[in-house]
């Protein structure tokens, strides 16, 4: 694929220059280039369908995604690491994450291994660029719950963010989870817990925590154990430290906190699938700076967001957005100051934001 994508360019460069006399060379050109495109399409469609007879197959999980084309794959009782097929390469033209951490795949051993086929996800977490033409970058496959990790300070507590995995959550059918880490920085817990009562009061599961005093740990532990989960938010919130804290020797990187601005330095760089030695596997992830929601997904948020589910159904119009109807439940539980008005702004950023 390579060579021939390079002998095509190669020869539209040579025409231009051998040809520098022709008039029409521009629309020669152009006429080529819409075949080229259409050549690329024709690959990719084969790619899509073609399945090779003869391999030697074995199903694997990925533990870490090292570039684009090179990962490292689980077996019962080894890993390696080996390239994706160039059929696989083809496709990853149409996506940016074509496999991730926690996908289960096939691997060729007829001759150098080979990922030939990636296994269809059960669920995955998703974030999307939120400007302009929204890119999907899969965080972790094939997971039971995602551990929203936030912290009180250093970097501040962020709950428009656990608003954003929620719904990102509801939309894969992950389970979240909140872990509000660093308790022992808060000035007054109370204040904390009088936060985050409201995710409690909706139903989510809410689990303080602290690396230092170790506070927290032993709950956090029964959620984790024999489920498959995934701890993401900001960098510097102490997803590595937990897990560190929660299985000693296993000796994950952790990074200072920046004396500029509080917040932390995306000390881990990759997602990386592990087991616990408790039962269970977690997706230790870098953190992210941004969590778009996905764009054709906004007229679920209504009814999705934290604490909406059932305000809704009280709205006198269906596919109420909350926002300028008349008779809305959600409003009139706002006024009512039975919903926190930190919520719904929260809610409208998200709304405004797709
Ligand atoms: N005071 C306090 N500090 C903590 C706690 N948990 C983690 N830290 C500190 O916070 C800093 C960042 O922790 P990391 O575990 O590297 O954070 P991370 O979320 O993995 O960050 P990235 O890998 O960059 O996404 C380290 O200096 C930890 O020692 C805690 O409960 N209390
Ligand atoms: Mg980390
Ligand atoms: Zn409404």
């Amino acid at each position: 694929m390579k060579t021939k994508k390079f002998k095509k360019k190669f020869k539209r460069k040579d025409l231009r220059l051998k040809n520098i006399v022709i008039d029409d060379l521009e629309s020669f050109s152009e006429t080529e280039i819409v075949e080229e495109k259409r050549a690329e399409k024709k690959i990719l469609e084969k790619a899509k369908t073609s399945k090779k007879s003869g391999l030697k197959l074995k199903k694997g999980r990925i533990l870490e995604v090292k570039t684009n084309y090179r990962c490292l794959v689980a077996f019962d009782d080894y890993e390696i690491e080996c390239p994706l097929s160039g059929r696989l390469k083809q496709l990853n033209l149409e996506t940016r994450s074509l496999v991730a951490t926690g996908d289960f795949v096939m691997v060729d051993f007829s001759e150098e291994p080979r990922i030939e086929e990636i296994l269809p996800r059960k669920t995955k977490l998703t974030r999307f660029s939120e400007a302009g033409f929204q890119t999907e970058v899969i965080i972790a496959a094939n997971i039971d719950q995602v551990i929203i990790t936030v912290s009180v300070a250093e970097p501040p507590l962020n709950l428009s963010l656990v608003d954003r995995y929620i719904c990102a959550a509801a939309l894969e059918n992950i389970i979240p989870i909140i872990c509000i880490n660093k308790i022992d920085l808060a000035d007054s817990l109370e204040e904390i817990e009088k936060q985050v009562a409201f995710y409690s009061r909706c139903g989510y599961k809410v689990v303080l925590t602290s690396v230092k005093t170790e506070k927290g740990l032993d709950e956090l532990k029964k959620v984790l154990k024999n489920k498959q989960s995934v701890f993401s938010g900001h960098s510097g919130v102490g997803k590595s430290s937990l897990i560190n804290k929660l299985q000693p020797g296993i000796n994950l990187r952790t990074g200072e906190i920046s004396e500029f601005n509080k917040k932390g330095i995306h000390v881990t760089t990759s997602s990386r699938l592990i087991p616990w030695k408790f039962g269970g596997f977690l997706v230790d992830t870098p953190g992210i700076k941004t969590f778009g929601l996905p764009r054709k997904e906004k007229d679920k948020i209504p009814r999705i967001f934290p604490g909406f589910s059932e305000l809704s159904e009280n709205c006198k119009f269906q596919n109420c957005s909350h926002t300028h109807e008349n008779e809305c439940a959600v409003k009139d539980a706002l006024a009512r100051n039975e919903y926190p008005q930190e919520r719904y702004f929260s809610y409208l950023r998200i709304w405004e934001s797709l």
